[in-house]
């Protein structure tokens, strides 16, 4: 069923799918000292049926002192579905927020739009200096803002939800997605290192986080429809929401 070919997502995706993933990779080189992280090699790039067409997954992975893993993964269902997910997993050795930004498009049109700090302290507050920083960027308003499903109280009060309706709020969300970036760069690079004793709260917060995020149905709807209920899982709990042990 699956099969591993030269990566091609990109070029394809939906032109703001590509410029947000342009966007994320510059903003990572300019900050952070990115060095590669490696997933199994079958998972790199993989191809599965849904419905006839074809899914394409297409990961990119890199690591830096103060992030584990940097995650972005391309995905395209035929000329039906694009799909960005990104998520940074900061070490355990740093009190950070996680980023997380999902961008969902079929037709040219894109139906969902989202970017967050999220918090992974035990009473689900960011960090103050995050607080400020994310309190001072402009107000935007979108036009269909979304309502989140209910296994989603893992976000923070800055999170954005939106349904863009055309080309100005699609440059507005991903504006709102660079500064989150350059905000999170710019703390995590001054970051000091929390004490041992305080990693395992770090860690339980993450946990917490990838539990919430991995009881997305709509997520595992289409993962499963093209590569089954055992592959998704895998996936689901290894790739896109794992845990540091
Ligand atoms: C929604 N995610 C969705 C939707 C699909 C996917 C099809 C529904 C779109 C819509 O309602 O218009 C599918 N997303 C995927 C797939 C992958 C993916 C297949 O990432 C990966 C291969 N999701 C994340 C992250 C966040 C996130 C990091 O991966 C947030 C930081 C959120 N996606 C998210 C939310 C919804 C969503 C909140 C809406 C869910 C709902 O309305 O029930």
């Amino acid at each position: 069923m699956l099969v591993t070919s030269k990566p091609s997502v990109r070029e394809r995706q939906h032109p703001t799918i590509r410029q947000l993933a342009d966007c994320i990779e510059s903003t990572w080189q300019k900050y952070l000292q990115l060095e590669p992280y490696y997933l199994p090699p079958e998972l790199g790039y993989v191809e599965g049926k849904l419905e006839g067409e074809k899914l394409a997954i297409e990961n990119r992975c890199y690591q830096t002192p103060q992030f584990r893993k940097l995650h972005l993964e391309l995905a395209k269902v035929g000329e039906m579905l694009d799909i960005l997910h990104c998520v940074m997993f900061p070490r355990s050795e740093y009190a950070l927020p996680m980023f997380g930004t999902d961008l969902v498009g079929g037709r040219g049109q894109i139906s969902a739009a989202i970017v967050d700090l999220s918090p992974v302290s035990d009473n689900l507050t960011l960090p103050d200096s995050y607080f400020q920083a994310l309190r001072r960027l402009p107000q935007v308003t979108f036009s269909q803002p979304r309502e989140l499903p209910k296994w989603a109280d893992i976000f923070s009060e800055f999170c954005l939800f939106v349904r863009p309706i055309n080309a100005e709020e699609e440059a507005s969300f991903l504006s709102r997605v660079q500064s989150f970036l350059e905000i999170h760069c710019q703390q995590a690079i001054a970051a000091s290192p929390v004490l041992p004793e305080q990693q395992a709260q770090v860690l339980a917060g993450q946990h917490y986080y990838c539990s919430k995020q991995q009881q997305n149905d709509k997520t595992r709807r289409v993962l499963e429809k093209a590569f089954g209920a055992e592959w998704t899982e895998n996936y689901m709990t290894k790739v896109l929401f794992d845990r540091e042990e």
